[in-house]
């Protein structure tokens, strides 16, 4: 692994709880999967991948007094729904703390748990990665993504978006209209 990456990975190692750790790295090598497969640049997925959730080595409560501090604009929907914050504050902390530049891999990360419409290659590769990464738990319709990704990774996405919906109506939870956009776009193109 480059020596950058490997910094980082052990600066994680310290930062992260021992699952989320394990999913991180699970998600870097997944999406250096998905590169391979889709022609992406490999380092630019794996940092994307290791840095996904680096917004989530604190408390909800924290993540959010954090977003103050550094002055991270959160629409009132994020206020309200403390899962939605740690990937804006990750790409801060990607770019301000762990030195990455690279506007497209802050990208992907900033939009990994919504999605959005029109995602880069490397967008669409870190928000699926993230959904499949081996350590997940086993959900229904997980393995049939899994498959699918290799050979449509915009049908994966709009599986996984549906999924999503459907998992948070199912739990009262309001939806991201990004996440509703993300749905719209990958399945209107099925
Ligand atoms: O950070 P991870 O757990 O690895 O995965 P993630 O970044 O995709 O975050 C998943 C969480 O985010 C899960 O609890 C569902 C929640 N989430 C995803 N989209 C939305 C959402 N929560 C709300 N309220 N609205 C959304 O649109
Ligand atoms: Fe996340
Ligand atoms: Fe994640």
């Amino acid at each position: 692994m480059k020596e950058e990456l490997l910094h980082i990975k052990k600066e994680l190692s310290k930062k992260l709880k021992k699952e989320r750790f394990e999913h991180t790295v699970g998600v870097m090598y997944t999406s250096a999967s998905l590169a391979m497969r889709y022609g992406a640049n490999i380092e630019k997925a794996m940092t994307a991948g290791l840095l996904h959730d680096c917004g989530k080595y604190c408390s909800a409560k924290e993540q959010l007094k954090l977003c103050e501090k550094y002055k991270i604009t959160l629409t009132d929907l994020e206020h309200s729904m403390p899962a939605l914050i740690h990937a804006k504050l990750g790409a801060y902390l990607a770019e301000n703390e762990y030195g990455i530049k690279d506007r497209e891999v802050l990208d992907a990360i900033t939009y990994h748990t919504t999605g959005r419409p029109e995602m880069t290659m490397l967008e669409k590769i870190l928000y699926i990665a993230d959904y499949i990464e081996p350590n997940r738990r086993e959900i229904p319709g997980l393995s049939k993504i899994r498959q699918i990704v290799f050979q449509n990774i915009d049908q994966a996405i709009c599986l996984s978006s549906e999924r999503t919906i459907r998992y948070l109506e199912d739990n009262g939870n309001k939806i991201d209209p990004m996440t509703i956009k993300t749905y719209e776009f990958y399945g209107g193109k099925l």
